[in-house]
């Protein structure tokens, strides 16, 4: 896959996504996103790949949306754009994402990692909603599912004030799941992804879907769809393997059906 701003590698069974603008330190455009949202899509559909990883480089994860693209734009100009509701566009993958964060994760970079599934960063990872500085808000999620990962008090604060947690804070405040040495935090994500890769393709797939579901409904109809999702993949081929390569004492071959 050929793109201007990201560069897409097949690393077996994971698919590497990786932000390629250095000289606006990631900073998200239209083209990103839209590049980003297609390799995704493209990693999705492709059998061979079990989970995504989406990196920065060492400097910077991503240093927001594109201040220079947005500058000028008017209110309906914005809403004309779609380019926030790409967003949306990471949501609708199946497959899990990690998101390997080194440097800056601020703004829209911030609420990227955020839309993967987990977040592993190295010690040298920041992240922080500065939209407040630029007399604006997040747009893409950094009211929201920040205050969902990290709770009122710290999400006020970094929303309100520009607070930027270091990779530290942002372990202790349940925002990621992993703080490892620079040299290593691209690896530790890889290595993170390929044994997800390894896991029966449909529980992943209904796996993922029902942890996100607890931020949208009630318990009771959580559970329920849980249970659904549970009672489903008993019609699945990987169920009775599964359960059958356990009984007999060895290693499951799934088939994703
Ligand atoms: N947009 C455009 N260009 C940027 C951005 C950005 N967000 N961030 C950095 N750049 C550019 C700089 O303009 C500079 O370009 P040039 O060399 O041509 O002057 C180059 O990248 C290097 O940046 P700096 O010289 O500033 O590098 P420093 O190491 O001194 O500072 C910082 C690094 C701290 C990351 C600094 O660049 C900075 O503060 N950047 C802006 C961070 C920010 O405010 N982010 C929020 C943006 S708004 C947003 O994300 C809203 C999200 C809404 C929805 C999301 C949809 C995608």
């Amino acid at each position: 896959m050929i793109y201007k701003t990201i560069l897409a590698e097949n690393h077996k069974t994971v698919g590497l996504i990786t932000l390629n603008r250095p000289d606006a330190m990631n900073a998200l455009n239209g083209t990103l996103m839209t590049e980003l949202i297609d390799a995704l899509s493209v990693f999705d559909a492709d059998e061979q790949i079990g989970a995504i990883v989406i990196a920065g480089s060492e400097r910077v994860f991503a240093a927001g949306a594109d201040i220079s693209e947005m500058a000028k734009m008017s209110a309906v100009e914005m809403v004309k754009s779609s380019f926030v509701e790409l967003f949306d566009g990471i949501r609708a993958i199946k497959k899990p994402i990690i998101a390997a964060v080194s440097g800056y994760a601020l703004g829209g970079g911030c609420e990227l990692a955020m839309s993967c599934d987990m977040i592993i960063a190295s010690e040298k990872a920041k992240f922080g909603q500065p939209e407040i500085n630029l007399g604006v808000i997040p747009g893409a999620g950094g009211t929201q599912r920040l205050t969902h990962a990290v709770g009122k008090a710290i999400a006020m604060e970094m929303v309100l004030n520009n607070r930027t947690l270091s990779a530290k804070e942002a372990l202790e405040f349940g925002l990621i799941n992993r703080v490892v040495p620079v040299e290593e935090y691209l690896d530790v994500a890889l290595k993170l992804a390929k044994r997800i890769a390894t896991r029966a393709p449909l529980a992943l797939r209904q796996a993922k879907e029902a942890v996100n579901k607890a931020y949208e409904l009630s318990l009771t109809e959580g559970l329920e769809f849980e249970r659904r999702a549970f009672y489903f993949l008993f019609a699945s081929e990987d169920q009775k393997e599964g359960m059958t390569a356990f009984v007999e004492k060895r290693k499951a071959e799934w088939r994703g059906r």
